[in-house]
């Protein structure tokens, strides 16, 4: 669900704020951090090697008509089997942060079951990997692959589910501890919710209003509960979470449709980052919270951070539509077109206005961008897809406004690409990619395109920059 430019290229940036985004154009300062952002199911396969169990995921790939092409990630990127090619692709754009997630049913297979050894010997050797590498490893741990035995006890609409997540953040960390300085919590649970809960379109595929609303209060209940966990674990580490966030734009200015966008702005943005912040659900919405909302739970939900991670694509263009849960859902463009890529409409100069929103409500917590891409479409061909003006020029803007945002004052203190490698898009399985390297699914061949370089050549001149 994420807004996608088509091929062909070259892309002609006419409408962006930077024609050549030159590397020497961008100054980040002291001790801003760049890195690569990948996730568990999206690159591992291995889906049923060395004692994992499915996932939500694999039973939505394998179940009805879900995925483009009838695509699945039971191989992926394979990254299971050639991860030091992956961590030496890092190393190689002389990129030094390496955000990735671990698979919940490889480290835990079985309903109240034990550890998976074998699962935890394979990031204990990613972690071995990135260490010899000079790579400082962020671990997300929960981004969208719940266990399906937790599923089948109700998943996010059951509020255990919750109270499993820390349990599990609990023991992760006590495994993994000081190995890793880095932890988020969750990932995009605005995304999450809405789209696997309330619309379908992902995983675990269902609907409605009542499935959104509770799952998106168990997970930020869940990951609460798991700050806490993590808190009393890892005294030296930094922990908080990550969050999608985006301007929410009516497509027209009749009533109906900015009350549709009021309310996605207050489920999207409001009800993810209020609960944690300030310990509360936004006016809007909060009244369709109180059912799940038990007492004590705000203040579980509320807690201290030390930074957030912010996802930002493109501004949502949201319409009135009694179809979908809510009376809400994606609408034409809702504003004049001021960036484009390839004809599609882009809006860097959201980065900007998403930044500071948040600085600005939640008294200037330190940030960084967690995840910030642009999808090519798969033509099909081998090696596809390498002269990437395009996502270059995305980029490069996204940086741009974002380099504005700092100077205005925001704590921002890191920037990291989605992704590393093209990889399995959820309900666009690999027809889209985001990767700034090309995988050919057929050979598994990495091959670097041209943004890779250009990210490889930014990092070094602002680490140089440094260090002067
Ligand atoms: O691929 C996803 C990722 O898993 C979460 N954030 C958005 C990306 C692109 O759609």
């Amino acid at each position: 669900m994420r807004i996608l430019a088509a091929a062909p290229l070259p892309f002609v940036p006419a409408e962006w704020p930077v024609t050549q985004p030159s590397p020497a154009s961008y100054n980040f300062g002291p001790d801003f951090t760049f890195g690569f952002s990948t996730s568990a199911y999206q690159i591992e396969g291995a889906v049923r090697e060395e004692g994992r169990s499915p996932g939500i995921w694999d039973v939505f790939c394998h179940t009805g008509h879900h995925i483009k092409n009838g695509n699945n990630a039971d191989v992926a990127c394979d990254h299971y089997h050639r991860m030091p090619e992956d961590v030496a692709l890092v190393a190689g754009a002389g990129v030094k942060n390496y955000r990735f997630s671990v698979s919940w049913s490889r480290l835990y297979p079985e309903l109240n079951g034990g550890p998976n050894a074998k699962g935890f010997a394979f990031y204990d050797r990613l972690l071995d990997e990135l260490h010899r590498s000079d790579i400082t490893p962020w671990l997300c741990l929960y981004h969208w692959d719940l266990p399906q035995y937790l599923q089948d006890q109700g998943g996010w609409t059951n509020r255990d589910t919750s109270y499993r997540l820390a349990e599990f953040s609990d023991r992760v960390s006590r495994y993994f501890g000081g190995r890793i300085p880095n932890w988020m919590v969750l990932n995009e649970a605005a995304v999450h919710s809405y789209i696997g809960h309330g619309l379908g379109f992902h995983a675990p595929g269902l609907t409605g209003k009542d499935n959104w609303v509770s799952s998106l209060h168990h997970l930020n209940l869940g990951q609460g509960l798991s700050i806490q966990a993590l808190r009393g674990n890892l005294p030296h580490a930094r922990i908080g979470t990550v969050a999608s966030v985006e301007p929410v734009v009516p497509s027209t200015q009749n009533k109906d449709d900015v009350q549709a966008a009021a309310v996605l702005d207050a489920m999207w943005n409001g009800a993810v980052l209020d609960p944690l912040f300030m310990g509360k659900y936004p006016e809007l919405v909060a009244d369709d919270f109180a059912p799940y909302c038990k007492p004590g739970d705000l203040a579980n939900c509320h807690q201290k951070i030390d930074l957030l991670g912010i996802n930002y694509y493109n501004r949502l263009n949201i319409h009135h539509d009694p179809k979908y849960a809510m009376d809400v859902f994606f609408g034409p463009q809702g504003e004049p077109v001021k960036y484009k890529a390839l004809d599609v409409p882009m809006s860097p100069d959201g980065m900007y206005e998403t930044v500071m929103h948040v600085h600005n409500t939640y008294d200037g917590p330190e940030i960084f961008i967690s995840e910030n891409g642009f999808a090519t479409v798969d033509d099909g061909k081998p090696g596809s897809g390498l002269e990437d003006d395009g996502r270059l020029a995305y980029l490069g803007a996204n940086l741009q406004f974002l380099q504005k945002a700092k100077e205005a004052g925001a704590n921002v203190s890191g920037y990291f690409v989605w992704s590393l490698i093209d990889n399995f898009e959820w309900d666009s399985g690999m027809k889209y990619r985001f990767g700034l390297v090309n995988v050919d699914f057929t050979t598994q061949q990495r091959t670097p395109k041209q943004s890779y370089y250009w990210y490889g050549s930014l990092v070094r001149e602002q680490t140089d920059l440094q260090k002067a």
